[in-house]
């Protein structure tokens, strides 16, 4: 016999306050996230690989640990339980705060469970979180013991690959794989487990669109695919579908729109690891009846709106204070081994989407 134990609500409000009330955040004891990964996992066993949602929601790209933009978040689109949200994943690396924003996300998941729904990025993996900040941050933050980053990557292997909006919108974090021309392909997938290094649950989570390619191309990330309009268009009408939103790439503008509309990109984490001067968007979805497709002046189709913001001011005090807690350090580029940061000073400030890790 399985004995169902459930967090009480009043345990999962203390939670929220401690990290929502409290300045700076307070970062919860390492039993209280193993009860809540735990109770986590036994509610996303439940869940289907692709959810179906429906609108009003709120879609939001990459957080990438900074905590404060999310704060800023809920300022600008709703607090959760009012608006509906639904996270394309990468909560976690390159911020000083990836513990306290997955414990946010964790905890309001399990407070609003029908108002709040995650998806796994590339970043919700072991591998990755070890090379880009989570793992040191817990180290750090949890006086060297790594239980907290065991439960919360164990975790990431529940989280479903994508949902659908009213059954016309796709969202994933990456983008299509040439594996699969079906969404019921992804519905088969065996996804309780790490990332792997290729096929369709890679693809989905690594794959960025390529507006001047026509089909499948590989990847410069060296994972996932580029892929083009007429793979796009097909992948669309075969699933009855009208649009592909997906987060995954830096976008200078917070968003940038492909195709008409048919693959729309969100990027949420504004100044993108506190120097990259971008700015970042949620995507709001109202309805999703097109009975006459017109594109609005975002490029974005009827009923959507792309809630556009800047860095929250408390980024400025608590980034220095943060500084190096997560073992990457913007002043020291030169003795570092992440390249990624090294490019920062070279970027080319006119592309309108970059390929970041
Ligand atoms: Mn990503």
């Amino acid at each position: 016999m399985t004995i169902q134990f459930s967090i009480p609500t009043s345990d999962l409000d203390y939670c929220l306050s401690q990290l929502l009330d409290q300045k700076p955040p307070k970062i919860l004891p390492e039993e209280i996230i193993q009860q809540l990964c735990h109770q986590l996992k036994a509610q996303l066993l439940e869940v289907p690989n692709i959810m179906a949602l429906t609108s009003p929601c709120t879609l939001v790209g990459d957080i990438h640990g900074q905590f404060h933009d999310l704060l800023e978040i809920f300022r600008v689109g709703g607090s959760p339980p009012d608006t509906n949200y639904l996270f394309l994943g990468d909560y976690v690396d390159r911020g000083y705060y990836s513990v306290e924003t997955i414990s946010l996300l964790i905890a309001l998941k399990l407070r609003y469970p029908e108002r709040v729904f995650l998806i796994r990025g590339n970043h919700e993996s072991r591998t990755i979180t070890t090379n880009y900040g989570f793992y040191t941050e817990v180290l750090n933050k949890y006086n060297g013991s790594l239980k907290v980053w065991q439960y919360i990557t164990d975790l990431f292997d529940y989280i479903p690959l994508g949902a659908t909006i009213d059954g016309k919108i796709f969202a994933t974090h990456g983008g299509l794989s040439p594996s699969c021309q079906l969404l019921d392909q992804i519905r088969a997938i065996d996804r309780f487990k790490e990332v792997p290094h290729d096929g369709i649950m890679a693809d989905l989570v690594w794959s960025d669109p390529d507006p001047e390619i026509a089909d499948f191309k590989l990847s410069p990330r060296g994972a996932g695919y580029l892929f083009g309009y007429d793979v796009m268009r097909k992948f669309n009408h075969d699933n009855d579908l009208q649009q592909l939103v997906r987060a995954h790439q830096l976008c200078n503008e917070g968003f940038v729109s492909y195709w008409q509309g048919m693959c729309l990109t969100i990027w949420s984490a504004p100044n993108y690891c506190y120097r990259c001067g971008n700015r970042a968007s949620v995507l709001e979805i109202s309805h999703s009846s097109y009975e006459a497709r017109k594109n609005n002046s975002q490029g974005v189709l009827p009923g959507q709106y792309c809630n556009v913001f800047e860095a929250s001011p408390e980024n400025d005090e608590d980034t220095f204070q943060g500084r190096g807690v997560n073992g990457i350090n913007p002043d020291n580029l030169h003795s570092s081994k992440d390249s990624f940061s090294a490019y920062f000073d070279g970027r080319a400030r006119t592309q309108q989407v970059e390929y970041f890790l």
